[in-house]
């Protein structure tokens, strides 16, 4: 059983504080006086649980608070605007060891655990893999026991809700707070103060020493939320801290006296808009103002969280300060942190540039998500200069410093200043916020090891030259607590009874596994839990499309945020060669498949829209087609998020990862699905080379150009020259642009297909289509040979430990941040 693992951890009587009555008598408690609540159903009791659960981890958070202060330990602030937590139930009551507990006591309600998990909204605070790794990080350093808090924005809507119509993407808001947050508790006391606008001024202070001071400014308040993160089974309780803004009293204090009280109270809408919603945007950026208040708002307060904190226990002595704080930038949307830091400590707390500069390259890191150029932020210097002068000026002394500094180091290269100027010129200059990352920060890091090469080699390849010790690569992981253990409870099971219990908290362990690809009867219960998986899976797609996924059939999937590099586009065009195949009758020895494709686009990305659409017509002519009958079905999965790939990945047998190579940084979606023992079709790109890497080459199915071939091929390419030369791929473009997915809406897909057949086309589709093709054979045939696709699969997780968030947390807590687990002696 999952909650039987060594003495040290939590039962429910440990995660049982004294003042606690036991479950059954705690929910039936909250659902009458905490809740107030006249019904028993499945909403009401969500709501007790969440209440009664959290109550179980109220004392552990408290010590963890405790001991993370007392020890006067190093500590980690994990700075980033996006938060993908998803769900929160399963995961707590699973992580302190009282999921059969809580089972039990909703059985005895007549409840099923499943059904009243299932009431909870997903916390959908981020776009994709960005915001969701920082969640499993979380989760890796509770479980490490790290003193790490994350620091985000308490958004009063999510990532959009996506609906299908008439084969379109349509978005509608999330209102995720509708019915109130159990696991957050507001801490009004810790509210700090954010200026905005204003204009800045020399001054002198009492000791006469020339000062400078930000002033005729618009405040807005912080008030931070706080979520637990639980460890697993080891009392450790870590910290998100969310900020929500609002309006200051004293604001509108002129207005209210001058009698316009509606005004003063309208423009507390102006203050809480900044922490109204969350971008859903993942590549392009738009230079919006709101997105600069909503960047400069996170760091203003969670630095003055931790500087406040630290004047608290050591008065204005910040000689150890850089020693004992780390602030790790998830990308570059925190990277005021930098010359906010230096304000704090210069204008608020009196320190010279020297020792300011000192502490803060100290303790700022930054890591990499993109190579993307449209995905690089800039902001204009014109906005930079009205929303945050004072900010505006530190970041322009920082860049004279630095570029003195590139002067005199290397007069060899005149050009190089130009090149590395925090500041790019011309009639409308900009920030170029990765470069003031990289100068402020100590370590810089990319996230697999081929975006690190391309990091050092391109992107960043001047600042390698200055500074060729500050990068280094951490590899992303995910965590299997959520990705294994709790998504797919037969597979943990059978892991539990052959393996044993250990590799929830440690995953090397996962390697254990290997032997018992030999053991026929292993194999068997494998596939059977496999088999179990995919009609849950298809129950899933049945209630969310209307189409009954034929469970004999391959489940090939691809999931993830639609974009252009990312080739959902080439899934398409696949599925209608099949189709294709199906209609010439050269079936003979097709293997079944079922392709589900899911994600959402951003709203203004034009394309990526029509690729949806795309994905719908031709699902939608497949499926009508009697012909395609036990042999081909697809469906384009609507609103994906963290809880839908909860039921995805166990029943996925292909996953799809079949981005332009040089162009997804990692990828993380691709590690769940090996954890849960799919194989992967894929390019050279990203931690897909790793995963070959780990899982054996002869258990991957690699295809396509790799990253330096792209760059080779994109020299002289000539989409149509292949399209003429190559039959099969000469029918897929004559379907697509015969309107056969397009019957009543003529035209439609022009700009996909004269995409397609550009020279320019950046993600070279058609280049890798004849290898996507041949590959994709190779996998039919390799699934008819059973035995032989359980032995691949059951060796895709066996080596998927390296691929576990705990492992890269160690390396960021060895290698970046230097900081200890709390639990230290006790190991
Ligand atoms: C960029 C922007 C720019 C416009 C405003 C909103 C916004 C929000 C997020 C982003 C960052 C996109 C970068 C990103 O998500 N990168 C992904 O990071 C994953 C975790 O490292 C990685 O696995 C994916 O390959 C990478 O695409």
């Amino acid at each position: 059983m999952s909650n039987t693992l060594e003495p040290k951890s939590l039962t429910d009587s440990h995660a049982h504080d004294p003042i606690l009555e036991p479950l059954p008598k705690e929910l039936r408690r909250h659902l009458h006086f905490t809740l107030d609540s006249e019904d028993a159903d499945r909403n009401a009791y969500y709501r007790a649980c969440a209440i009664a659960v959290r109550d179980r981890l109220h004392r552990d958070w408290r010590q963890t608070r405790g001991r993370a202060s007392e020890g006067d330990v190093r500590r980690v602030h994990y700075l980033s605007l996006e938060f993908l937590l998803g769900r929160s139930l399963n995961n707590a009551i699973q992580n302190i060891g009282i999921d059969e507990n809580l089972r039990n006591a909703l059985h005895g309600v007549g409840l099923d655990l499943e059904e009243v998990a299932d009431v909870e909204h997903d916390a959908g605070l981020g776009n994709g893999g960005l915001g969701r790794l920082a969640a499993c990080f979380l989760d890796s350093c509770a479980n490490l026991a790290l003193p790490v808090t994350g620091y985000g924005i308490r958004y009063e809507f999510g990532m959009f809700h996506q609906r299908i119509e008439g084969g379109h993407q349509v978005e509608a808001p999330d209102r995720w707070l509708r019915n109130g947050n159990p696991w957050e508790i507001e801490r009004t006391e810790d509210t700090k103060t954010i200026r905005f606008y204003g204009h800045t001024e020399r001054y002198q202070d009492e000791s006469g020493r020339p000062k400078i001071r930000w002033v005729a400014t618009h405040d807005v308040l912080a008030v931070p939320f706080d979520m637990p993160i639980p460890g697993y089974k080891n009392g450790i309780v870590n910290t998100l801290r969310l900020w929500k803004s609002t309006t200051t009293d004293d604001f509108d204090l002129d207005e209210f006296n001058a009698g316009s009280y509606p005004e003063s109270v309208a423009k507390k809408n102006d203050a809480e808009q900044i922490s109204m919603v969350l971008y859903p945007n993942d590549s392009s950026e738009n230079g919006k103002e709101l997105r600069l208040k909503q960047q400069y708002f996170l760091v203003s307060a969670s630095l003055q969280d931790v500087l406040n904190k630290w004047v608290q226990k050591h008065g204005k002595d910040f000689k150890d300060f850089g020693g004992k704080n780390c602030f790790q930038l998830n990308d570059t949307h925190p990277a005021c942190a930098i010359p906010e830091l230096m304000r704090l400590l210069m204008d608020e707390h009196g320190l010279e540039w020297d020792e300011s500069w000192e502490i803060v390259t100290r303790c700022m890191a930054y890591t990499n998500h993109t190579l993307l150029p449209e995905a690089l932020e800039r902001w204009s210097v014109q906005l930079f200069s009205r929303l945050l002068p004072r900010i505006l000026e530190i970041i322009y002394e920082i860049n004279e410093r630095f570029l003195a500094m590139v002067t005199t180091q290397f007069p060899d290269d005149p050009g190089l200043r130009d090149r590395v100027s925090l500041v790019e010129g011309g009639h409308h200059p900009h920030i170029r916020m990765a470069y003031l990352s990289i100068v402020g920060s100590f370590s810089v890091n990319g996230v697999a090891q081929l975006h690190t090469d391309l990091l050092r080699s391109g992107l960043f390849a001047d600042f390698c030259k200055i500074w060729p010790t500050k990068f280094n690569n951490k590899t992303n992981g995910v965590t299997q607590r959520r990705w294994l253990s709790h998504c797919n409870p037969d597979l943990r099971e059978l892991l539990n009874e052959s393996i044993g219990v250990q590799w929830q908290r440690d995953f090397s362990l996962i390697s254990d596994l290997a032997p018992l690809v030999d053991d026929a009867s292993f194999r068997e219960r494998w596939d059977a839990v496999k088999l179990t998986n995919k009609r849950r899976l298809s129950k899933y797609v049945l209630e969310n499309t209307g189409v009954e996924f034929d469970t004999n059939a391959i489940f090939d999937v691809q999931v993830k945020r639609i974009h252009e590099y990312k080739r959902q586009l080439l899934n398409v065009l696949h599925v209608i060669h099949l189709y294709d195949r199906i209609m010439k009758g050269d079936t003979a020895d097709m293997t079944p498949r079922c392709v589900l494709i899911g994600g959402k686009a951003a709203p203004g990305y034009f394309m990526a829209k029509l690729i949806i659409k795309l994905i719908n017509e031709v699902a939608q002519v497949v499926n009508s087609d009697p012909r395609s009958k036990g042999l081909l079905q697809m469906v384009f999965f609507p609103n994906y998020r963290v809880s839908s790939m909860e039921v995805i990945c166990p029943g996925t047998e292909l996953s799809e990862q079949i981005s332009t190579a040089g162009k997804e940084a990692s990828g993380t979606g691709n590690m769940k699905f090996m954890m849960n023992g799919a194989l992967t079709i894929g390019t050279l790109d990203g931690a897909n080379i790793e995963i070959r890497e780990k899982a054996g080459a002869e258990n991957f199915f690699l295809f396509g150009l790799s990253a330096a071939e792209v760059e080779e091929t994109k020299k002289n390419y000539c989409p149509n020259a292949i399209i003429g030369e190559d039959p099969e791929i000469a029918r897929v473009m004559e379907l697509l642009e015969g309107g056969l997915f397009n019957s009543t809406e003529p035209g439609i897909f022009h700009h996909l297909i004269s995409g397609l057949r550009n020279p320019h086309d950046q993600w070279l589709t058609i280049a890798d289509f004849r290898s996507f093709i041949d590959t994709q054979r190779q996998v039919e045939q390799t699934y008819q040979d059973r035995e032989a696709w359980t032995r691949m699969s059951i060796l895709n997780s066996a080596n998927s430990g390296w691929f576990s968030s705990d492992r890269t947390i160690q390396q960021y807590a060895d290698e970046i941040w230097h900081v200890k687990s709390l639990n230290q002696d006790e190991k």
